[in-house]
């Protein structure tokens, strides 16, 4: 059934997608302003690109898709021609030196029977590209036709966020790059690379070597659901594995600023340490045990111990990762901490007392500000779960509202900066897309496509000076029910296009009926066409 709606659709010609009715011409996430116009602009084997900052990194992703599409041959360098003996007509124009005041990330795009023309600095040059990519119809080798328009078009939000968790489940450096890609398509902007968890930690730091040699192997995992009717019980058997040199890594973050993506290293503390503590017991409060990498879901009893060796040792970590990144935010985690082990310890009750805390919250605090301070003091910013508000924020702690809006809430009252990433705001992309009993097993949750394109990022209790610290807002994609490529992109797309579109397009022009009758159908034939998998929404509503 499913199938048979995607071939029909398919089947159609793309053009009658980017219907005349459809006010924002098959674009997602949706322009700040689109005017149509009359015809369309021609392009040719003889359209010239005329650009005028041939080295800049938007112009050479330009001249690849370029390639890769079978159009426009080379990029002109404006300066080599001689303007007054040139006619206007059949151009490309990429200009990034003009004098007109454009929003940040901001771009113009104005497409006539003539020619195209993008105004736009930096990452604005590369949105104006990514819109007109969404425009160009392909004909015949050479050539291609682009609808009339002029567009204006900058970002509701600064932070435009995408999650990736790699522990629970290991993908590989392909897969990354194809995820970047989607991500760059719909003009967000930050990767959350989630890289250690209790069942794996996922990226090579050359000063603990066991790190990875221990910490990135499991030797099975629990299948099924942790709980209720369908909990299973049941092992794999399988040993699962992997994680990143400091050169792919390198690699990572090189393949995203070529795309105006920042990454996001996310080291999970002072909780969902397992896999540290299997390489190095003794950052536990009980270094006699042996821990092994967890093999099942949910949260552990056993994670860091806030010893000042620990502190050395994730100082030293954190050192290498932000020599790795150089993201302004780091993110530490904070997350789900049950403090059992504090409990236990001799060590930690002795140190609250010492430090006159109140108590085990008060710890988890004191040691993310101890985290917050050093990351501080090497001139970047810490990012953390909403549970690091338990016990005071550290100074600059910038907050991540997954557990609901509240924490959000909290924090930006509190003056601290935030992003939005709830799970029930359909924000978690590990949930459920329907209730049809042909979805695949997810962790529960439910977030149809509906719920997440109409989430608002800004609570009204916020005043005015409250909401600007909403810096934007983050989907998540946890992985412990997504061990395969397929999977992943089954369960991103297309909710990631819906959260683009909260991210960037002001509230007034979203339309739910648009985005999902007039400019969807277009988006799942080109992604289907790039080779993505993604759920087909069988009808509104669905
Ligand atoms: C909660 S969101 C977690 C993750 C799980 C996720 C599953 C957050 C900060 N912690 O460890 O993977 O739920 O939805």
């Amino acid at each position: 059934m499913k199938k048979a709606i995607l071939i029909a659709m398919l089947a159609m010609p793309m053009g009658v997608f980017a219907q005349k009715s459809d006010p924002n011409m098959g674009i997602i996430p949706a322009p700040v302003s689109v005017t149509k116009g009359k015809g369309e602009f021609k392009f040719t084997p003889e359209t010239i690109v005329l650009v005028d900052s041939p080295n800049h990194k938007a112009v050479k992703f330009f001249a690849d898709y370029m390639r890769k599409m079978g159009l426009a041959t080379a990029m002109t360098d404006m300066q080599t021609v001689d303007k007054k003996k040139m006619s206007l007509k059949n151009t490309v124009i990429l200009n990034m030196t003009f004098t007109d005041d454009i929003r940040p990330e901001g771009y113009e795009l104005r497409i006539t029977e003539d020619g195209v023309e993008i105004k736009g600095h930096g990452a604005g040059m590369f949105y104006g590209i990514q819109t007109l990519m969404q425009m160009i119809k392909p004909g015949s080798q050479g050539y291609a036709t682009i609808p009339c328009a002029a567009i204006r078009d900058f970002p509701r939000f600064g932070y435009r966020g995408m999650h990736l968790d790699v522990s629970r489940h290991f993908f590989d450096v392909d897969f990354i790059k194809k995820y970047i890609d989607l991500m760059a398509m719909y003009k967000l902007n930050n990767f959350h690379w989630h890289l250690s968890d209790d069942q794996g930690w996922r990226v090579e730091i050359k000063k603990y070597p066991k790190l990875t040699e221990v910490g990135s192997k499991r030797a099975q995992t629990r299948v099924g659901r942790e709980s209720g009717p369908t909990a299973t019980g049941v092992f794999d058997n399988m040993p699962h594995g992997g994680f990143y040199t400091q050169e792919q890594v390198n690699e990572i973050v090189s393949y995203a600023s070529a795309r105006y993506i920042n990454v996001v290293p996310e080291i999970d503390m002072p909780a969902h340490t397992l896999a540290m503590l299997a390489a190095y017991p003794e950052l536990s409060c009980d270094p006699a045990k042996t821990y092994k990498v967890g093999e099942k879901w949910g949260s552990y009893d056993d994670f860091l111990c806030p010893t000042e060796e620990t502190f050395k040792v994730l100082y030293d970590v954190l050192n290498e990762v932000m020599d790795m990144f150089p993201s302004k935010y780091i993110h530490i985690g904070g997350d789900e901490c049950n403090k059992v082990a504090w409990k236990r310890s001799q060590f930690c009750r002795d140190l609250i007392a010492e430090q006159k805390l109140m108590n085990e919250e008060g710890l988890q605090s004191y040691f993310i500000a101890k985290l917050a301070k050093y990351v501080h003091s090497q001139g970047r910013e810490i990012i953390g779960w909403d549970e690091i508000l338990e016990g005071g924020l550290a100074p600059g702690a910038v907050v991540m509202s997954w557990r609901g809006d509240k924490g959000g809430i909290a924090a930006s009252q509190l003056g601290h900066d935030v992003i939005m990433t709830p799970g029930s705001g359909g924000m978690y992309f590990d949930h459920a897309q329907s209730k049809s009993a042909m979805e695949p097993l997810s962790i529960g949750g439910f977030a149809p496509l509906e719920k997440t394109y109409n989430y608002n990022p800004v609570p009204e209790v916020l005043n005015k000076e409250q909401q600007k610290h909403v810096l934007g807002v983050q989907a998540n994609l946890w992985t412990e029910y997504i061990a395969t490529p397929g999977k992943a992109e089954y369960m991103l797309l297309p909710r990631m296009m819906a959260m683009s579109e909260v991210n960037w397009t002001p509230v007034q022009i979203r339309d739910y009926r648009n985005f999902a009758e007039q400019r969807l159908p277009h988006h799942l034939a080109m992604i289907d066409k790039a080779g993505y998998n993604y759920r087909v929404p069988v009808a509104i509503g669905a």
